[in-house]
């Protein structure tokens, strides 16, 4: 068959299934351009969380990582919430160790503890409150301690460091997010180079030297809307490059350039139209957590003000 008709007919199939299945497709702003096409909802982690949440569909269906799935479960355990690939599994917080939050919980024992929402699940369990890069300042600012336990990416300890002024122990100095830690200040200084009018935005997990350069530091979509009302034309993007599909899309008037043509996050990638037909036909691959830590997650997401 033709790859377009044969293209046609996945997406065709696709939307007959989400009517079958009464399922909403929520999809993260690094999703492929086909899938960001395709989705009912597109976001950052808060927003698709939101969405989870208020939904009346019976089915979600989170195009994205396991354990941004997984809040979508915590906030509204009553649904069903499936995950298109099984492997889609976020290499950051694939470097946390549950050990290494309790000595560090047990080191500081007048410390709250904050989890960013991209850690092993089972961590939640042992949050005070949890976090997405778009809400950091407000929640570590809600906490009552002055010293902070983090779970989570180095450098997004360094920016919710710089603006709480709050002191924060990272469980481990060696949890970076890849795609972010190789987006190097050599990269952005050429795109800055060759694109000298552009300004540079960036997600907090960028390396200091590049969060330095931006005019804006902000979470996919608080860099989606700084874009739309931005008097400028043009920008430098510093964060995983599937954002730049959509700002081109919905922002069709101005130019975005990329900081790194290689940050690409091949967990978020797995996720394409094949698996997400097998998804909703199969009803795979449904999202179960254990009550305990379900509940204690949702505890320290309400604690945390959203
Ligand atoms: O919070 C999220 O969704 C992440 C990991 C990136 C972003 O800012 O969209
Ligand atoms: Fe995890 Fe980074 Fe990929 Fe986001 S971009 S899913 S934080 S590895």
């Amino acid at each position: 068959m033709h790859r377009k008709n044969y293209i046609r007919n996945l997406k065709k199939e696709i939307l007959e299934l989400k009517e079958k299945r009464n399922a909403v497709i929520l999809a993260h702003n690094y999703q492929r351009p086909e899938i960001q096409d395709i989705a009912d909802v597109l976001g950052d982690s808060i927003t698709l969380s939101l969405k989870a949440k208020d939904t009346n569909k019976d089915v979600i269906i989170y195009c994205g990582v396991d354990v941004q799935a997984d809040i979508a479960k915590i906030l509204n355990p009553e649904k069903i919430v499936l995950l298109p690939d099984i492997n889609a599994k976020c290499p950051m917080a694939l470097m946390l160790y549950l050990d290494d939050l309790k000595k560090a919980k047990k080191n500081n024992p007048r410390s709250e503890t904050l989890l960013y929402t991209n850690t092993p699940t089972v961590m939640k369990a042992y949050g005070d409150c949890l976090t997405t890069s778009a809400n950091i300042t407000e929640v570590a600012g809600r906490m009552k301690t002055d010293t902070i336990v983090w779970a989570s990416d180095i450098h997004m300890a360094d920016y919710v460091a710089e603006k709480s002024g709050k002191k924060v122990i990272p469980i481990s100095e060696e949890v970076v997010c890849p795609v972010h830690n190789q987006l190097s200040l050599e990269d952005l200084i050429s795109a800055m180079e060759k694109y000298p009018t552009a300004e540079v935005l960036a997600h907090p997990e960028c390396l200091s030297e590049i969060r330095k350069r931006a005019r804006h530091l902000a979470s996919t979509e608080g860099i989606l809307r700084y874009c739309q009302q931005s008097d400028m034309k043009e920008f430098i993007i510093a964060t995983e490059n599937g954002l730049l599909y959509r700002l081109k899309k919905e922002i069709p008037n101005k130019e975005f350039y990329p900081a790194s043509e290689t940050a690409i996050c091949t967990a978020m990638k797995g996720i394409t139209l094949e698996r997400l037909r097998d998804s909703l036909k199969e009803m795979k691959y449904q999202i179960e957590i254990p009550r305990y830590i379900l509940d204690k997650a949702r505890k320290a997401i309400e604690k945390s003000g959203w």
